[in-house]
């Protein structure tokens, strides 16, 4: 009897352990489906996001191949146009070289034009002369030869040739180099006298004498004409104007002129009023040359002296016969008290081109 009720108790725990197992296989069989499912939808889920995402990457890829394709069309005109610039700039530059050495292999149409340095030439010229223009007033007395440069000199000095002193004088080429005179007994301390050789010789060329004397490096230049200013003495004053010297003709030897009137029969005998119509006609005739080949000399003022007149002005002696020659002492004077800042009643003589 117990062994019946044992195997039926064991039947049933049985029974209930195989509906325990059955219950437990269909939870985990339905576990087991729905982590499937789970999966699936998961799996379908992650594909869409994934398909989506390929999309998108497609797209921007295909946009970015688009501005690559885009920009490398651009590059590539820009290229294009760079090169185009380039050949054309070469061919510009070859044509510029090919015109630069055609021009440079003939020779210039005009004289090559050298701006001169105008002050830098004075400066030099200054130095090469050892002209000291600081305390010093420097006449040139610059000219043709045999004008009576230093027979001029002398007679401001109020010295004739003889003297030992004297400038040398003479009928043939006598002087030959530049020299410096003062005046004598300490009258104007201040003044420099330069004697400068003749021009139109040989020796001193008409054509180079401005430059080759170095004209430009005296404070005044008085220059010598021989009857009346002639091209030479004409181009010597335009020089001296582009210095911007102060300059005045000196036409000398005028006593010659009435000497030979004599002579010629021309008159009876010598009046200051001859001598004085003379001087007048000479001024006017003077004038009229300049007017015609140099009107931007009008007003450089010309002097009409004999040096043997002038030696007796300067040493106060009584002359019977004067020319201009207190008139060329004042400019002497009054230049170069100018150049000292000393007023002067009448200020300076017309013609010293400082307008
Ligand atoms: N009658 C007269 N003779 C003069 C006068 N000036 C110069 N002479 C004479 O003219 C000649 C030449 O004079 P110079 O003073 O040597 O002339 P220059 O211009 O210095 O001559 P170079 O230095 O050679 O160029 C000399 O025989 C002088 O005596 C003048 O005003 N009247
Ligand atoms: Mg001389």
């Amino acid at each position: 009897m117990d062994d019946v009720k044992y195997f039926s108790l064991h039947d049933q725990k049985e029974a209930q352990l195989t509906a325990a197992q059955e219950q437990l296989r269909q939870i985990s069989l339905q576990s087991s489906q729905q982590i499937d499912q789970m999966n699936r939808n998961f799996k379908e889920t992650l594909n869409t996001v994934l398909d989506q995402a390929e999309q998108e990457r497609k797209q921007r890829q295909k946009m970015y191949e688009m501005q690559v394709d885009q920009m490398q069309q651009n590059l590539e005109a820009e290229r294009n146009r760079a090169e185009l610039m380039q050949q054309t700039l070469m061919a510009q530059l070859v044509a510029a070289e090919e015109k630069f050495r055609q021009y440079v292999e003939k020779p210039p149409e005009r004289p090559i034009y050298k701006p001169e340095d105008l002050q830098q030439t004075i400066v030099n010229a200054r130095k090469e002369l050892g002209l000291d223009v600081e305390n010093f007033y420097n006449f040139a007395f610059a000219g043709h030869a045999k004008t009576g440069k230093s027979s001029l000199i002398n007679a401001i000095r109020g010295l004739n040739k003889n003297d030992p002193e004297a400038a040398a004088v003479g009928v043939m080429e006598t002087t030959m180099d530049i020299s410096m005179y003062t005046f004598p007994d300490g009258q104007y301390p201040h003044v420099r006298l330069y004697d400068i050789p003749g021009s139109g010789t040989m020796s001193h060329k008409a054509e180079s004498y401005f430059d080759d004397k170095g004209l430009c490096a005296f404070d005044c230049l008085i220059i010598l004409v021989q009857n009346t200013p002639g091209q030479e003495e004409i181009a010597f004053a335009q020089k001296a104007i582009k210095y911007q010297q102060p300059v005045a003709f000196v036409r000398s030897r005028c006593d010659q002129d009435i000497d030979n009137m004599l002579k010629d029969g021309d008159i009876d005998e010598v009046t200051q009023e001859i001598v004085y119509n003379h001087i007048k006609e000479l001024a006017e005739k003077t004038a009229i040359e300049i007017k015609a080949k140099a009107p931007e000399l009008y007003k450089i003022p010309c002097y009409f002296i004999a040096a043997p007149a002038l030696r007796q002005v300067v040493r106060g002696g009584r002359n019977l016969i004067y020319y201009q020659e207190t008139e060329l002492l004042e400019y002497i004077v009054l230049m170069s008290k100018h150049s000292r800042n000393i007023v002067v009643d009448g200020g300076v003589p017309n013609g010293n081109n400082e307008d």
